[in-house]
């Protein structure tokens, strides 16, 4: 499958819907995710087009999972949680519904499971 650049993260890297961007630089924006599994709950999404780990290329995920380090050290703190889930799909049958590459950063707290 190949990228389709209507996607809605390419929208919001376009700046044609609105976001609420948490942290961007030259290679990486993350913003909070619409409908949350859990309070804090970011997307970390490359600005360079990939449709997901299957195509990008290693230079593009290295700079992606420093800034999802960084994401999970951030919203541990800001929401005072007790472990961070890093979660990231790949094609429609493993759990993808947007075709461009992204990861989820979930703060966790303890005995609280992820909504559905
Ligand atoms: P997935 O492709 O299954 O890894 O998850 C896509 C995620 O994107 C899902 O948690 C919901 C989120 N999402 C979908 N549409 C929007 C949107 O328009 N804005 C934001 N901020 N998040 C979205």
């Amino acid at each position: 499958m190949s990228y389709d650049d209507t996607n809605i993260f390419a929208k919001i890297l376009r700046g044609e819907i609105p976001s609420q961007r948490v942290y961007e630089d030259d290679d990486v924006i993350a913003f909070m995710d619409v409908m949350p599994q859990a309070e804090g709950h970011v997307l970390v999404v490359p600005r360079t087009p990939s449709r997901n780990i299957l195509d990008a290329s290693p230079a593009v995920l290295a700079k992606t999972i420093a800034v999802v380090q960084k994401l999970a050290v951030a919203t541990k703190k800001a929401f005072a949680a007790d472990g961070v889930t890093i979660m990231q799909f790949n094609e429609a049958p493993a759990g993808q519904s947007v075709f461009h590459l992204h990861f989820h950063v979930i703060p966790r707290r303890a005995g609280v499971l992820l909504k559905p």
